[in-house]
C-alpha cells in the first residue's frame, strides 16, 4: 500500500486547541441562533413554543435548549420555508430522496458552497490528494451531493478532476488507467465492483497509478476496506456527510484511520438518545445530531440524522484535534441506503398503491453479493389478478419495476408473489429483511 504522509489543508483550524474550537462554536452557535430566529418562521415558532429565545444561548453548553430538527421539516417546508435569507441569495440546489416521492432539498448561499469545498478539501487533503493528484470523480453529478461535492474540493487543492459521474464500468476503468487517475472517488460498493471488473476486462492492476479513494454515502465496513485496499493497491478512507448539512466532507477520515474527524468549526456534533433525546457522553452510542454554525442559505439546528455512531474527541495521532465520529452502524428510522441511494419503504408502498392487481403487502428483501448491494420487492398479488394469464401478470412485474426505478431511482428485482403469502405481523409491519451484515 503506498504511504500517505498525512498532509493537513487547513492545519491552523483543524489543530486547534479543543478549547479554542470551543470557543469558536459558541460564537458561531448564538449568531446562527439570532440568524434563524430573525428569519425561519418555523425555527421562531419551535423555539417560542420551548420557551427559548437567542439570548438563552450562551455557548455550545446551551444547545440542548434548542428544538430539534427533523427530515418531516424539510418535507413539510418543501421546498423554500427553511430559507434563511432570500431567494436571490441563493447559487445552488442539491437534494437527496425523501421520504415520499419528493426530494429533500438543501438551498446553498455562496458562502455555503464554499463552506462545503473547504469541508471536502481538507478530506480529500487527508487521503493525501494535491496539486499533483488525478481525482476521478464517479459519484453521481446533478442533485446528489456526492459528484459535485468531491468535484469542488478536488479543484480546491488544485488536482485535476476528471468528472466521469456515474456508471458505465468500462469506461471508468478505461479513463482511470489512461489517464492515471490517482484517487478515486465514488460509493465503496462500486468501487469494489470496478476493482473486480478490472482483472475480468483484461487489466493488470499494476498498471495503475491510484492510491488512494474516499468512499461514502453508504455504510461500510473494516473488511469492505481491507478488499478494496488490496484489490486496488491502495489507502481507502471513509468520508461521511448529508445533503441537509453540507454533503460530503461533513466528516472524513485521516492517514490514522480510526474514526471520521468532524469539521467542528462549521458544525457541532452530538450523540442523543433517540428514544429520549438526551444527550449522551461521548463514547455512548446513539444518534448523530448536527447543527451548523456558518451555513446562511438554510442553517439546521440539531438536525436528526437518523444515524447511529459514537463521538471520540480524545486526541488523534494525526494531529487534528477535530472530534471523531465512528463507522455509522445502523439507522433509527427504515431508511435503506441501496448502492449509496437512499431508499424509503414509504416510496415504494407509495408505488404499489398505484399499480392495480397488487396487494399493499410487500417486503423488501436486501442482500449483498460480491459487496453489491441487490434489493428485491416482493409484492402479493390480488386473488382476481392471480388466476389470469401469465402475460398480464408479467406486465404488472413490469411496470412495478419500471415505476421504482422512476420513483426510487434504483433498479430492483421485482418478484410477484401469491395472495397471502407475505407474513403478516400484528404489531408494526415488517417491511425490511437486510441481510447485510454491517457491523464488521
Ligand atoms: O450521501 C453525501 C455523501 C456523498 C457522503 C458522497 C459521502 C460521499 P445523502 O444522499 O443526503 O448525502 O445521504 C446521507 O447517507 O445520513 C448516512 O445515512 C449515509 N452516509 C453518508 N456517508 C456515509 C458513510 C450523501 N461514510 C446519508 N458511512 C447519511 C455510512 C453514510 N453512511
Amino acid at each position: 500500500m503506498k504511504v500517505n504522509e498525512n498532509k493537513i489543508y487547513n492545519p491552523e483550524i483543524e489543530c486547534m486547541d479543543r478549547k479554542d474550537i470551543l470557543d469558536i462554536q459558541s460564537q458561531r452557535l448564538k449568531e446562527t441562533v439570532a440568524h434563524v430566529y430573525k428569519n425561519v418562521p418555523m425555527y421562531r415558532q419551535r423555539m417560542d413554543e420551548a420557551g427559548v429565545k437567542p439570548e438563552d444561548i450562551k455557548s455550545v453548553d446551551d444547545l440542548h435548549l434548542l428544538p430539534f430538527t427533523n427530515k418531516t421539516d424539510l418535507r413539510d417546508e418543501f421546498p423554500y420555508g427553511l430559507l434563511a435569507v432570500d431567494k436571490s441569495e441563493i447559487v445552488r440546489i442539491q437534494g437527496s430522496s425523501g421520504t415520499t416521492g419528493k426530494p429533500i432539498v438543501s438551498g446553498y448561499t455562496q458562502n455555503d458552497v464554499d463552506v462545503w469545498t473547504e469541508m471536502v478539501a481538507r478530506s480529500l487533503t487527508a487521503a493525501g490528494a494535491g496539486k499533483d493528484d488525478i481525482v476521478q470523480v464517479t459519484y453521481g453529478y446533478g442533485l446528489f451531493t456526492g459528484g459535485l461535492g468531491a468535484h469542488q474540493g478536488a479543484s480546491a487543492v488544485g488536482a485535476m478532476v476528471i468528472p466521469m459521474s456515474s456508471g458505465n464500468t468500462q469506461r471508468q476503468l478505461m479513463m482511470m488507467h489512461d489517464l492515471g487517475a490517482t484517487m478515486l472517488c465514488c460509493t465503496p460498493s462500486y468501487a469494489i465492483f470496478l476493482g473486480e471488473s478490472l482483472k475480468e476486462l483484461g487489466y493488470d492492476p499494476k498498471e495503475f497509478k491510484l492510491k488512494s479513494g474516499c468512499f461514502g454515502a453508504e455504510p461500510w465496513t473494516e473488511e469492505m476496506r481491507e478488499k478494496l485496499e488490496g484489490l486496488f493497491d491502495i489507502n481507502a478512507y471513509n468520508i461521511y456527510g448529508l445533503t441537509e448539512i453540507a454533503g460530503p466532507g461533513v466528516a472524513f477520515e485521516c492517514p490514522s484511520k480510526c474514526g471520521m474527524h468532524v469539521n467542528e468549526d462549521h458544525v457541532i456534533a452530538e450523540i442523543v438518545d433517540p428514544k429520549t433525546g438526551e444527550v449522551l457522553p461521548y463514547g455512548e452510542t446513539g444518534e448523530l445530531v448536527f447543527t451548523t454554525i456558518t451555513k446562511t442559505g438554510m442553517p439546521m439546528i440539531r438536525y436528526r440524522t437518523h444515524d447511529i455512531c459514537t463521538l471520540d474527541a480524545t486526541p488523534c495521532s494525526c494531529g487534528r484535534t477535530h472530534v471523531r465520529m465512528s463507522r455509522i452502524t445502523g439507522r433509527t428510522d427504515d431508511m435503506l441506503i441501496i448502492r449509496g441511494v437512499n431508499v424509503f419503504p414509504s416510496q415504494i408502498e407509495e408505488v404499489l398503491l398505484r399499480i392495480s392487481g397488487v396487494s399493499p403487502h410487500y417486503m423488501l428483501v436486501v442482500d449483498r453479493v460480491n459487496s453489491t448491494d441487490r434489493l428485491e420487492v416482493q409484492v402479493e398479488l390480488t386473488d382476481e389478478i392471480f388466476s389470469d394469464k401469465v402475460s398480464d401478470i408479467e406486465k404488472i412485474q413490469n411496470a412495478i419495476t419500471e415505476q421504482i426505478k422512476s420513483v426510487v431511482g434504483i433498479a430492483a428485482k421485482v418478484k410477484l408473489v401469491p395472495p397471502k403469502t407475505i407474513p403478516r405481523s400484528e404489531g408494526k409491519a415488517k417491511r425490511i429483511i437486510d441481510n447485510r451484515d454491517l457491523t464488521k
